[in-house]
């Protein structure tokens, strides 16, 4: 198949239809949200409605079926207008990317139909208060008892947690056996036991919501074994791989947003009696910020368009994230910079920007988590 960078008709028409909710709805209320740490749910609930929720789910249990360069586009337009929304409307297809990888047929149509049916929203429970690089260090327990395992333990920074109604989580049913003791569950928010902990105060990304989810002797029925018992890592780490590049397309939305303000003001601003964008300093900043991220999209469709055609994509997956979210940062940066004094005030949105930007070189997995997949993949080759 040819390689080509024409979007379909299909794929305008979600760009078009992605870039007016977050310019309409989105935007007018991200100023807002970000300042007061408000959870806006209304607009949430229309994300769901315009079919922009539950991306990755296949069309027969109500999803939107889409593919992941799709969901890439998407996520780039929501992200322009505001980063926390994006992350909150994403948390879905990471939350259900387990069950559409492990799940039955039974379990698809027993859980994923009836949630995508309304508006409903998951967490994908894998972080811990003790560590979240270590992914197969994970502390919470599972034990075997009869027809149910009982859930044990404690998940943090967990996206939408407090609003979430379905979690996928990940325990141990047996700490020394590391990744092969990880297995992979479903468990609805009314279990009882199940309760959502301190909800953080974070320093960007403050649209979305993120809290401790408790587990105290969680019942959970044997059905809802996601897999088979050990296979849980596993099922996590593709999971990752296919979630990580539209993180690199959120950055690519941030970091846009940050680069068309800077643009717009530079030729406006004047000093030394022209517009600063005719300051070479200036100008030589912009071509920096375009020139990466037109280099961190280009990655980004690249890593989804392989796991689209089906390879694994764990190196480009990986390099997508890392390299949108450090570019985005750097952006972001430069903006502020672009701005001089103003861009450090609260009354331009450019420092929300940066704050927005930190948060995707750290969740989906640290950049130097990264960079170990990446250095692991590349030796790979040579060994
Ligand atoms: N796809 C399929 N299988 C994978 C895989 C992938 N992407 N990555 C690892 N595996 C398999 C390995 O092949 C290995 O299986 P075998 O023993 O059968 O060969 C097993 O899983 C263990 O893998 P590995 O030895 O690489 O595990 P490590 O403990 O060294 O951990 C990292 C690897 C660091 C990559 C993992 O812990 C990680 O990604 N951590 C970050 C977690 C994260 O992103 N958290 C954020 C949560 S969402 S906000």
């Amino acid at each position: 198949m040819p390689i080509g960078f024409e979007l379909t008709a299909e794929q305008k028409e979600l760009q078009a239809l992605a870039a007016k909710f977050a310019k309409e709805e989105m935007a007018p209320r991200a100023a807002e949200c970000d300042k007061k740490g408000l959870f806006p749910e209304d607009i949430y609930r229309r994300a769901w409605e315009l079919g922009l929720m539950n991306l990755n789910v296949a069309t027969e249990y109500g999803g939107s079926g889409l593919a992941l360069l799709d969901q890439c586009i998407i996520a780039e337009e929501l992200a322009a207008a505001c980063g926390g929304m994006t992350t909150s409307i994403l948390a879905n297809c990471l939350a259900l990317q387990p069950i559409n990888l492990a799940g039955t047929p039974e379990q698809k149509e027993r859980i994923l139909k009836p949630f995508c049916a309304d508006y409903h929203l998951a967490s994908f429970g894998l972080t811990e208060p003790s560590g979240g690089s270590d992914a197969a260090a994970l502390k919470t327990r599972a034990e075997k008892k009869g027809d149910h395992y009982v859930l044990n333990g404690q998940k943090c920074f967990i996206t939408n947690a407090p609003q979430a109604s379905l979690f996928t989580v990940f325990a141990t049913l047996d700490p020394e056996k590391r990744d092969k003791g990880i297995t992979a569950f479903i468990v609805p928010r009314d279990s009882p036991g199940l309760s959502i902990g301190k909800e953080e105060d974070k320093m960007g990304q403050r649209a979305s919501s993120t809290a401790t989810v408790i587990f105290e002797d969680v019942k959970v029925p044997e059905q809802n074994l996601l897999g088979k018992e050990g296979e849980g890592f596993r099922v996590g780490m593709m999971t990752l791989d296919s979630t990580r590049t539209p993180i690199g397309a959120l950055a690519c939305g941030i970091a846009r947003a940050a680069l068309d303000h800077a643009a717009k003001y530079s030729l406006e601003r004047t000093s030394f009696g022209k517009p600063i964008a005719q300051h070479q300093a200036i100008a030589a900043k912009l071509a920096n910020m375009a020139i990466e991220l037109e280099a961190s999209r280009l990655l980004t469709w690249r890593s989804a368009w392989l796991v689209d055609h089906g390879h694994r994509a764990s190196l480009e997956s990986s390099i997508a994230k890392c390299f949108s979210s450090d570019a985005a940062m750097r952006i972001c940066d430069e903006a502020i910079q672009v701005f001089g004094g103003y861009g450090y005030m609260k009354d331009y949105p450019v420092e929300k920007y940066l704050r927005d930007a930190k948060l995707c070189q750290i969740y989906e997995g640290a950049n130097e988590i990264q960079r170990q997949v990446i250095a692991r993949e590349f030796l790979r080759r040579f060994a």
